[in-house]
């Protein structure tokens, strides 16, 4: 299988297909193809009939927009660990995956991934407030009701809704953004996360800098710079 990506610096959607075929160990190659370059639209063009990255490719077979690219490697692997076990929890997890395929509009508006910064707090606007609750509710039933047994949504396993909200609890973390203890604790079990810690990694070894992606933001740490230096 070959997975085309964008920069790990910066593609939240490449990062969650990305995290579980690693999480499963499923073996692909991948493409990083840099976000705003001026080939970067014939470069995808190549690979992805939307336009847009991630999209796997399986012999004949091409799958685009992270969540199927997901629920296509469950269909194919249906032994690998990718969802939960049972129906309830795995409908659960389905559920909230979607939502956040679907929604949180103003934090990812507001709040663009970017794993090498960390930006002041930014206005927190009734809307941003609102993703945000919602976000620590989710992992806070998730955790209460399917998770008692590890630091994970659905206890020890990482699974795709993992994967799913892993940008999500990267951008609290660089936004500087407020949280309650638990949803804290889940940021930090998703940083200690080896293949989270890989794909990190490799961001901060790009070459790609995009300062349009930090237009209005005020940098607080050059984390890429620090950890190189360090
Ligand atoms: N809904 C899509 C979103 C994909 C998307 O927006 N990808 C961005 C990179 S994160 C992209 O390919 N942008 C193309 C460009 O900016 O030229 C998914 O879930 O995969």
């Amino acid at each position: 299988m070959h997975l085309v990506i964008a920069n790990k610096l910066y593609s939240s959607w490449s990062m969650r297909p990305w995290l579980i075929m690693r999480a499963v160990g499923l073996d692909f190659e991948e493409t990083v193809i840099p976000l705003r370059q001026s080939d970067t639209a014939k470069r995808i063009t190549q690979y992805s009939p939307s336009g847009k990255v991630p999209v796997l490719i399986d012999g004949d077979v091409k799958v685009w927009e992270s969540l199927a690219i997901i629920s296509y490697l469950a269909d194919k692997y249906p032994d690998k660990p990718i969802w939960p076990d049972g129906m309830v929890a795995r409908a659960y997890a389905k559920s909230i995956a979607m939502e956040m395929h679907g929604g949180f509009m103003h934090l990812r508006q507001t709040c663009p991934m970017n794993l090498g910064k960390r930006f002041a707090t930014p206005l927190m606007t009734d809307d941003l407030t609102a993703n945000i609750a919602r976000i620590e509710d989710i992992w806070r039933q998730s955790r209460a009701r399917f998770g008692s047994d590890g630091p994970y949504l659905f206890g020890a396993r990482f699974t795709a809704a993992d994967a799913m909200f892993a940008p999500v609890a990267t951008r609290l973390d660089s936004y500087s953004i407020d949280v309650a203890a638990d949803t804290r604790a889940y940021i930090d079990a998703i940083y200690a996360n080896p293949h989270f810690d890989a794909w990190r990694k490799a961001a901060f070894q790009e070459p790609w800098t995009i300062p349009a992606y930090e237009e209005g933001l005020t940098v607080v740490e050059d984390i890429k710079a620090n950890e190189a230096g360090a």
